[in-house]
């Protein structure tokens, strides 16, 4: 157990739309000690009955802001929720919301520059307001084209108008932030997993994470 004063160690699992995020928490459900907080999706798709991910893929334009504002209040509740073991595992982070996403639709022309402005203005306020924990990043990197296949074959109504080219911007922006650290700031040490295996291969590539995240838990 945690005890009084001692947080968590923190880890973000990033990686492009279908690369597995959501298995590789999954995995780690084995285990105890280990807090897994999943991306809030559902609740993108159900707010008060409105479906915010279908409104902004249907009209970026229009929804690109106000989905992207929701989904940063959702991550921020994700990070500064108080759990009762000694490692939390989280999918994503404000940190790809807006290093990724944020940026990618501001270069694509749905954020206008002045929405844009307004984000950045947030991110940064909750960035030196309020302690953001990160001590392990798990980059579950993925080919574009395997990314996209999955998602087809997954068939989430709302991504099935998302093309190649998207997928490809938002790999090179990970890549950017993560591996070549030339796009804003990476909060916390990465490590790279190989996240085009398949089924039958990719619990051993998870296992490859284990020693670090777990350790932390004994
Ligand atoms: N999304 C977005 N902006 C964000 C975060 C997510 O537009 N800041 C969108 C992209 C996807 C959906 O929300 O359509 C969920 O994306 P994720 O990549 O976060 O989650 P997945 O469910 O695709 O993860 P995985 O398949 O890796 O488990």
């Amino acid at each position: 157990m945690n005890t009084i004063n001692q947080r968590p160690f923190t880890v973000f699992v990033e990686g492009n739309i279908g690369s597995g995020k959501t298995t590789f928490l999954e995995h780690f459900h084995q285990f105890e000690d280990i807090t897994l907080l999943t991306e809030p999706v559902d609740e993108w798709r159900n707010l008060k009955g409105w479906n915010l991910l279908d409104l902004m893929y249907k009209d970026p334009k229009k929804w690109a802001m106000t989905f992207q504002s929701y989904v940063s209040l959702t991550m921020l509740n994700m990070h500064r929720k108080a759990i009762p073991t000694p490692v939390k595992l989280m999918e994503r982070s404000i940190f790809s919301a807006r290093y990724c996403f944020v940026e990618q639709l501001l270069r694509n022309g749905s954020l206008h520059p002045a929405q844009f402005a307004i984000l950045d203005e947030w991110f940064n306020f909750i960035q030196h307001q309020i302690p953001i924990e990160a001590d392990l990043i798990v980059y579950l990197k993925a080919t574009p084209a395997v990314v996209y296949d999955r998602i087809k074959k997954r068939a989430r109504s709302e991504e099935q108008c998302v093309p190649l080219c998207y997928l490809e911007n938002l790999h090179q922006l990970h890549e950017d932030w993560l591996i070549n650290k030339t796009l804003g700031e990476c909060p916390a040490p990465v490590l790279v997993l190989d996240a085009d295996l398949d089924h039958s291969e990719i619990t051993e590539e998870y296992k490859r994470s284990e020693h670090q995240i777990l350790r932390k838990a004994v």
